[in-house]
């Protein structure tokens, strides 16, 4: 990013999350509620574990906002972790009880978290609760924090955002690349966040039934983004293109394996003939016969709705356990479960709304420049205006 900077801290049970949002224009006003409604929505989701029961995450502001508008200063913000109370005493940042750390001490490491990967990186294998606690997926409640307050940015100029669960493991609601008006029923508060809420009854049965066998379960989320100008990101260079940032910044959330752009995988398979947008002069200007492309080419975007999905892994922390090895005796043994989600993937629409919101914040500061709100809007108009002929905004900033 070059012109945003996010940086999270803290751990799983630590007593805080913490977010540094640096490079927000000075005088943008934000909307507490609006932050605290998509921190809710992450902790939402059939088939998540008894934290959420625990946790009432809500955003803390210490610096960089004064009377509801951004100073220009690095934004900080804190969410609280309510489990921290049952935990201070093998958490303590000072001194940690010695008589209560080791039944909360891991020696084996479950596969598919970062607990040996992470425990050999930086030497903390004798107790993987080091590294576990930073690497849980708990993080995400501080991107979703700066994530929101990016899309504020984003809702000034018109662009906003829809997202889903397409499918959860072998169930499918929704195939292929979504659209704009596909994802117009999701109900947040629906089990599963599916775009179609009637029809989630077979998974919430699955959830249940593999919830009984002690498994875990992951999925595919969509995101539609509505209103992204033409000519965000860069062409020139590989760590420019808009196209890679957002990949690197969707594949970071835990659990992601893999990352579509538009009908990536479809086109994959289809002639060039079959796989490109074709261009009309219509109505609204420059438009495009369909979108394959979800809204990007060469690393830039093109008008067009900008269209990604992502798929998550099957949550690695089973109750019935996975073969591993004890790596202070040497004895093979199963992993340990404590408590976990059987899938999390009803929080996964709001955590890839909030790191495309990011990146995208990030691609339209660096394209309209400015360090006061009043300069990004103005640059905002002369943007607007220079490409008029062939793009209209969605809406009109106030
Ligand atoms: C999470 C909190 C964690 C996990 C989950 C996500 O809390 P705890 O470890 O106390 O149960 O439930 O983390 C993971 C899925 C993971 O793999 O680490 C949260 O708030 O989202």
């Amino acid at each position: 990013m070059n012109r945003l900077r996010m940086l999270t801290g803290g751990e799983s049970h630590g007593p805080k999350l913490t977010t540094i949002l640096e490079g927000l224009p000075a005088g943008l006003p934000l909307n507490r509620a609006s932050i605290d409604e998509m921190l809710r929505r992450r902790q939402h989701g059939f088939g998540r574990g008894g934290r959420q029961r625990i946790e009432h995450d809500t955003v803390e502001v210490t610096g960089g906002l004064r009377n509801g508008r951004t100073l220009g200063s690095p934004l900080v913000m804190h969410v609280e972790n309510r489990d921290w109370a049952n935990w201070s005493e093998v958490m303590d940042p000072w001194e940690v009880d010695q008589s209560k750390a080791g039944e909360r001490s891991v020696t084996r490491p479950r596969p598919g978290h970062a607990d040996y990967s992470g425990g050999v990186a930086t030497d903390q294998l004798e107790d993987q609760r080091n590294v576990l606690e930073r690497a849980s997926a708990r993080e995400t409640a501080a991107r979703v924090a700066a994530g929101a307050v990016c899309c504020q940015l984003l809702e000034r100029f018109g662009i906003e955002m829809r997202s889903a669960v397409l499918a959860l493991g072998s169930h499918t609601i929704l195939e292929g690349a979504p659209t704009w008006e596909d994802l117009a029923g999701v109900d947040p508060a629906s089990p599963l966040v599916t775009p179609r809420p009637n029809d989630e009854e077979p998974l919430v049965e699955a959830v249940r039934s593999v919830r009984d066998e002690g498994e875990t379960l992951g999925g595919v989320v969509g995101l539609v983004v509505r209103g992204m100008p033409p000519g965000l990101g860069s062409y020139v260079h590989w760590d420019r293109k808009l196209d890679g940032c957002l990949a690197q910044a969707i594949t970071s959330i835990p659990s992601v394996k893999a990352v579509a752009l538009g009908e990536g995988l479809e086109v994959s398979r289809r002639v060039g003939s079959l796989a490109h947008d074709p261009f009309i002069l219509g109505e609204n200007g420059l438009e495009r016969t369909s979108n394959y492309a979800g809204g990007l080419e060469g690393g830039v975007t093109n008008g067009s709705d900008l269209v990604l999905r992502a798929f998550f892994k099957p949550i690695s922390t089973l109750r019935r356990g996975l073969p591993s090895v004890d790596l202070e005796t040497g004895e093979p043994g199963n992993t340990v479960w404590e408590r976990s989600d059987v899938t999390a993937i009803g929080a996964a629409p709001v955590i890839l709304e909030s790191m495309a919101a990011l990146i995208l914040a990030d691609a339209l500061l660096e394209t309209l420049g400015g360090q006061a709100i009043a300069d990004v809007d103005t640059s905002w108009e002369t943007y607007c205006a220079r490409v008029a002929r062939w793009w209209t905004p969605k809406q009109k900033f106030q």
